[in-house]
Formats: C-alpha cells, sequence, structure tokens
C-alpha cells in the first residue's frame, strides 16, 4: 500500500515536470561575445597583408541566436583605426544606440576603447550579418548572424539536413584604406578588388588557391540550407550551384514564397537563404559568384568558386563550373527579382501599409565637383535630390536625442528640386550638389507616419543599379520599373498584398523603385547605397523619427559605455 502510494506520487510528479516543461515558454537567453578587432596577416592570390579582424577571423566569428534572445557583443578595439560595427538588418526597436554607423547613431569605438553592443532579438528570424560601418573596413571586418526560429518553432519549409553559411566578398591586394585614400586623392573610382571570394577564399581559378578553397562535403539525397550574404563592397553578385537548381525560401531574415531557379541574384547588404537538394550523380560540382553590371562601368569581373563535394568522392576530380547569367543580363536580374514575394502566411502576414502618410521622391545622381588637389581638379560625387551627404564630427542620434543644436537641419527636400526627364538622353550639364561645407540635411517623420519613398535613378553622369539599404526598418518593395516613374500610372499596379519586406533593395539601372514602410521605431536611421565606393561619394542621408506619444514609444536612454567624440 505504502509502494503503491509512492509510485503514484513519483507519477504525478513526472506528470507536474512534463507539463511544466511542455507548457513553460522558451525563456529568453542571453548570448554575450567578445569581439576582439585586431590585426592580423593572411595571405591570397599569393600576396600576403595585414587585415583588420574580428577575433582573428576572416570572415568573423558568426553570432547564433535565437528570436527573443538578448544578445551583448562586447567590441574591443585592438586595430589603430577607428572602428564601429553594424547589426545589418536587425531593427534595434528604440536602440538606435546598439545600430553602429559611425557619426549617424555612435561616436567610433578609439583604438584601445570598448564598446558593448546590446540589443533583444525581436519578431525576426533568418540570417542577416554584421559588419563595420566606418571607412572601408567592411572589406574584412563582417560575419553572418544566424536566427533560429524559436523553441519549438519549425521552418515553414522542409526541414533541412544541415545548414551551411556561404558569406561572398571582394579581396584587394594592396589595403584597402590605402586604395581609398589614392582614389579619393585623384577624385576617381578607388582601383577594383583583384578577387570575390567565398567564405574568405576566391576558389581554385586564382592563383596560390591551393589553400583557399572552401569545399562543403554533402550526402547525396539529402536537403542543404545555404544561408548566402553578399558583403562584397560594390558588386552586385549572381551565384549558381553547377547541376543544381535552389529553391528561394528567404531575403533578409523574411519569408519568401518558395521557388525554384538555377541561379540567384544578391546585392550587397542582402541575404538569401536556398534549400539544395544533393540528388544529382555523386562529384564534385562548383558554386560560383560573379558580378551583374548592366551599366558602362568597368567591375571586377572574376568568378569565385566554392566546391560542393558528395562525400567520398576523390577530391581529383575537376569539377564543372555553374551556368552563370552574363554580366549585362538585365532580362535576368528583373525576371528574378520579379519573382520574390512574402509568405504571407497566418503565422507570417505582410503587413504592407494600405494607407501613405508621407509621399516621398528622391532622386539618385552622380556627378562632378570642384577639387582643386585633384588630378583634373574634379572629383565624382553622388547625391539624393541634388543633395550631396555631409558627415557630421559628432553622432546625430546623440545630437537628436540631447536636444543638441547646430548639428544638423531637417529641411531635406521630400521631391527632387526641379524636375527633369531623370532616365531620358544622358545629361551632360549635371546638376552641381549641394551639401559640401555645410550641415548634414536630414528628413524628419513624425512617429508612427506611413511613408512611401520612390528611389528614382537619373541619367545624371551615368545610369547604374544602386542597392539601398534602410536602418531600423524592414520595408516592403511594392514597385518596380524601368525609366521614370509615373506617379498617375504606376501606383495603380503597386504589389500591396504579397510585396517582398527586406531591407536593402536594388534600385534598377535607369529605373525606380518604389518602398512603403510604418515609422514606428523611433530614433536616427541611415538610409545609404551599399556599394561602399556610392556611399563614400555621399549617397547617403538619415531620418529622424520623433519619439510616440509615450515613454514606452521614445528613443531608450543611451547606455553608460556609449563611445563619445
Ligand atoms: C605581418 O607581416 C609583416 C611583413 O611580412 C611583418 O613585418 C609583420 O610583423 C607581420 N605582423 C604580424 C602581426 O604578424
Ligand atoms: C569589454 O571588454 C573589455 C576588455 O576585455 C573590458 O575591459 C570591459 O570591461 C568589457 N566591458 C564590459 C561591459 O564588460
Ligand atoms: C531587452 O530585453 C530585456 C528583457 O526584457 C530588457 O530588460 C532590456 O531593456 C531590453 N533591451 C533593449 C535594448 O530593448
Ligand atoms: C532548373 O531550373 C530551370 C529553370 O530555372 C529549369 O529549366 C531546369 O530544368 C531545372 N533543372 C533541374 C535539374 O531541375
Ligand atoms: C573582364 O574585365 C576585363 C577588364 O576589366 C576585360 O578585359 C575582360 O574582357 C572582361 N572579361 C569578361 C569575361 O567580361
Ligand atoms: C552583353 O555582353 C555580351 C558579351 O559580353 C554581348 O555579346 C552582348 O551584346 C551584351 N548584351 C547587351 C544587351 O548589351
Ligand atoms: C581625368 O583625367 C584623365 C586623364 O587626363 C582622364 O582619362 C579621365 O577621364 C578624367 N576623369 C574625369 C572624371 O574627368
Ligand atoms: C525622356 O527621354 C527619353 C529618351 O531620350 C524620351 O524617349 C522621352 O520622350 C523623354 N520624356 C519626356 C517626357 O520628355
Ligand atoms: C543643386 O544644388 C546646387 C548647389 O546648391 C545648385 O547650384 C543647383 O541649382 C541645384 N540644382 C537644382 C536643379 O536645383
Ligand atoms: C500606428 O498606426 C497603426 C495604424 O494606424 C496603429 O494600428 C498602431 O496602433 C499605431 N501604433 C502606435 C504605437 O501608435
Ligand atoms: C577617431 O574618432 C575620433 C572621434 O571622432 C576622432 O577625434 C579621431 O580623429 C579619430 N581617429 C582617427 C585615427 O581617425
Ligand atoms: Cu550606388
Amino acid at each position: 500500500m505504502k509502494r503503491g502510494g509512492s509510485i503514484f506520487r513519483w507519477a504525478i510528479r513526472l506528470l507536474f515536470i512534463c507539463l511544466v516543461c511542455i507548457s513553460t515558454p522558451a525563456k529568453a537567453a542571453l548570448k554575450k561575445y567578445h569581439f576582439n578587432v585586431q590585426v592580423k596577416n593572411v595571405s591570397r592570390l599569393c600576396h600576403a597583408k595585414p587585415i583588420v579582424t574580428v577575433n582573428g577571423m576572416y570572415p568573423g566569428p558568426t553570432i547564433y541566436v535565437r528570436e527573443g534572445d538578448r544578445v551583448q557583443i562586447n567590441v574591443t578595439n585592438h586595430a589603430q583605426y577607428n572602428m564601429s560595427i553594424h547589426w545589418h538588418g536587425l531593427k534595434q526597436y528604440r536602440n538606435g544606440w546598439a545600430d553602429g554607423p559611425a557619426y549617424v547613431t555612435q561616436c567610433p569605438v578609439q583604438t584601445g576603447q570598448s564598446y558593448t553592443y546590446d540589443f533583444n532579438v525581436t519578431g525576426q528570424r533568418g540570417t542577416l550579418w554584421w559588419h563595420a560601418h566606418i571607412l572601408w573596413l567592411r572589406a574584412t571586418v563582417h560575419g553572418a548572424i544566424v536566427i533560429m526560429p524559436k523553441d519549438g518553432t519549425s521552418y515553414p519549409f522542409p526541414q533541412p539536413y544541415q545548414e551551411h553559411n556561404l558569406i561572398l566578398g571582394e579581396w584587394w591586394n594592396d589595403d584597402v584604406e590605402e586604395v581609398v585614400k589614392q582614389g579619393n586623392k585623384l577624385g576617381l573610382p578607388p582601383t577594383m578588388s583583384d578577387a570575390h571570394t567565398i567564405n574568405g577564399k576566391p576558389g581554385p581559378l586564382f592563383p596560390c588557391s591551393e589553400k583557399y578553397n572552401y569545399a562543403m562535403e554533402v550526402e547525396p539525397g539529402k536537403t542543404y540550407l545555404l544561408r548566402i550574404i553578399n558583403a562584397a563592397l560594390n558588386d552586385e553578385l549572381f551565384f549558381a550551384v553547377a547541376g543544381h537548381n535552389m529553391t528561394v525560401v528567404e531575403i533578409d531574415a523574411v519569408y519568401t514564397k518558395p521557388f525554384s531557379t538555377d541561379a540567384i541574384l544578391i546585392a550587397p547588404g542582402q541575404t538569401t537563404n536556398v534549400l539544395v537538394r544533393t540528388n544529382r550523380a555523386p562529384g564534385r560540382y562548383f558554386m560560383a559568384a560573379r558580378p551583374f553590371m548592366d551599366a558602362p562601368i568597368a567591375v571586377d569581373n572574376r568568378t569565385a568558386t566554392a566546391i560542393l563535394q558528395y562525400k567520398g568522392v576523390a577530391s581529383t576530380i575537376t569539377p564543372a563550373l555553374p551556368h552563370l547569367p552574363l554580366q549585362n543580363d538585365t532580362a535576368f536580374a528583373l525576371t528574378y527579382d520579379g519573382k520574390l514575394r512574402s509568405l504571407n502566411s497566418p503565422r507570417f502576414p505582410a503587413n504592407v501599409p494600405l494607407e501613405v502618410d508621407r509621399h516621398l521622391f528622391y532622386t539618385i545622381g552622380l556627378g562632378v565637383d570642384p577639387c582643386p588637389a585633384c588630378l583634373n581638379g574634379t572629383k565624382l560625387v553622388a547625391s539624393l535630390n541634388n543633395i550631396t551627404f555631409v558627415m557630421p564630427q559628432v553622432a546625430l542620434l546623440q545630437a537628436h536625442y540631447s536636444g543638441l543644436k547646430g548639428v544638423y537641419t531637417t529641411d531635406f527636400p521630400d521631391r527632387p528640386p526641379t524636375p527633369f526627364n531623370y532616365t531620358g538622353a544622358p545629361l551632360t550639364a549635371n546638376l552641381r550638389t549641394a551639401g559640401e561645407g555645410r550641415r548634414p540635411r536630414l528628413s524628419k517623420v513624425a512617429f508612427n507616419t506611413s511613408v512611401e519613398l520612390v528611389l528614382q535613378d537619373t541619367n545624371l553622369l551615368s545610369v547604374e543599379s544602386h542597392p539601398f539599404h534602410l536602418h531600423g526598418y524592414n520595408f516592403f518593395v511594392v514597385g518596380t520599373g524601368v525609366g521614370n516613374f509615373d506617379p498617375a500610372r504606376d501606383p495603380a499596379r503597386f504589389n500591396l498584398v504579397d510585396p517582398p519586406e527586406r531591407n536593402t533593395v536594388g534600385v534598377p539601372t535607369g529605373g525606380w523603385t518604389a518602398i512603403r514602410f510604418r515609422a514606428d521605431n523611433p530614433g536616427v536611421w541611415f538610409m545609404h547605397c551599399h556599394l561602399e565606393v556610392h556611399t563614400g561619394w555621399g549617397l547617403k542621408t538619415a531620418f529622424v523619427v520623433e519619439d510616440g506619444p509615450d515613454q514606452d514609444h521614445a528613443v531608450l536612454p543611451p547606455p553608460k559605455d556609449l563611445p563619445l567624440c
């Protein structure tokens, strides 16, 4: 009797423990990382040189978290350069202090200093990435961010057998900061890169690459998830796997309606998750990346490769190259981008703003400004609505939060000063740009405004495709087209049901892109072309999104260790 009762009590206890373990929601964890920014000698293409790294790694360490986690990353700067790090695509709700762009949300972490980026990963899951957001240091200071779905939550696609990160990058044989300095001195674009890379390795089509191949071993008959990140500085890239189609399931950490494709297009700043079935004859297959450039502009056209290697296959077999679209294949680019759709399921709805409170129209222009010290007495510049952004000396968010006057103005115009035939015949008399020697001009946005922004490429100097990145938000890409945006006819064709939701979008060469977002995240949020060469020329601006009605919708107080200028 006694014995029976004890068994009964134990059974009850076990049942209780199990109920607790099932019903308790997965607790958000605190994930801590230490980033030691340090210089390390590395060698590629038969050239050794010191590069800036995080923890001596190139690419840097992966931040691996679960949706809902809190992350604290202590960045200690041992390099000779000022440093700041951006967590690209993380929304940083009310928390611009952890966003990272130097002189926009923070002063840089100076040599010998530390700063802990402290943020929560809320309402996002998928692949993002982190990178330096000062000078051109992101060339080597970058890495993946993998956000797993909440515990007990599955992907909205078949569970892959394994997952791998593929970071696409660009390599210079010379010191990148010296290359940029030289370009600026001449007023010309810096020398183009010497190689593209996959996970820091150019692959066997380059000299001295024996040690610098990335090989991914796979088992036959399985499904693999590839998390592809474009960390290149200036090149939009095509990517393909020989003999294997890919199923696109996610872009910029937002699930998509799956579709099969033999190649993807990925702009700097963007991420793409694809599923690959290893259902081909066991062998070795090249994965390859090469640029897309459909304007008459010189670009590093070299192909980076990595190897998809079936288990047990001799590594002496020469792999086959995939078929990649031609560098100038505009049709492929437009068709591919046109296939991207938000999943828009009950669990992952696309909450597209249907009403617009504020219509913005920004023209993208390249130009030439006087520069007495430069080679031709001129230098290349870039502008939005005829405004070349000038960098401030103190961080804009700090000035905004503390009410410091005189750092910036909020008179950035909602449309260009003079309408013209934006993508008509090449304009010889380019717009002279405004901004030099002045304060940054920003656009002030009331809290929770529904914003529509049309980004219009122009033929000022040259048309070109520009991948635009907005900090602090995802946006919906509701429409895109070639030529001039027509406000009378184009909005009728907008996709307001399942448009792709992302943080970086390519504005087509000589075309336009319309995005919508609800400005419900207060702070100062950078928006810029993600081609580093254009960002450097001033193709950037920022939104000052005002605080909401109460403390719960206002910018958080700054952390104690926020760097000062
Ligand atoms: C890197 O290489 C250079 C030249 O080969 C050498 O002078 C320097 O000491 C090396 N630095 C480190 C950190 O190993
Ligand atoms: C960050 O790391 C540095 C160097 O180890 C240390 O001095 C500093 O106290 C750390 N900061 C925090 C907030 O833990
Ligand atoms: C992150 O979440 C924790 C726990 O809810 C909270 O204490 C902290 O203030 C949050 N941090 C930010 C930057 O929102
Ligand atoms: C891959 O997809 C293309 C269309 O994108 C199709 O023509 C081709 O047959 C597919 N190949 C395989 C092996 O499924
Ligand atoms: C790559 O660019 C170089 C010049 O930058 C050019 O000579 C070469 O023909 C190009 N190759 C291809 C395949 O377009
Ligand atoms: C694209 O480039 C190829 C060769 O590189 C050339 O034959 C073709 O005419 C070009 N197409 C366009 C539309 O410019
Ligand atoms: C600058 O001068 C060089 C040589 O005189 C010329 O080739 C180049 O096109 C010029 N560039 C610009 C932007 O004017
Ligand atoms: C704009 O320029 C294009 C190309 O030159 C021309 O076909 C078009 O008619 C022009 N549009 C207007 C409104 O002038
Ligand atoms: C662009 O800005 C410059 C410098 O302020 C000014 O001279 C020029 O007139 C502006 N262009 C237009 C079209 O307003
Ligand atoms: C923002 O506006 C939307 C749509 O009007 C509304 O549903 C939401 O409650 C507003 N959010 C806040 C914090 O006011
Ligand atoms: C680093 O940043 C500080 C603060 O803005 C600035 O005063 C200093 O000149 C910078 N140092 C270098 C080496 O750029
Ligand atoms: Cu650009």
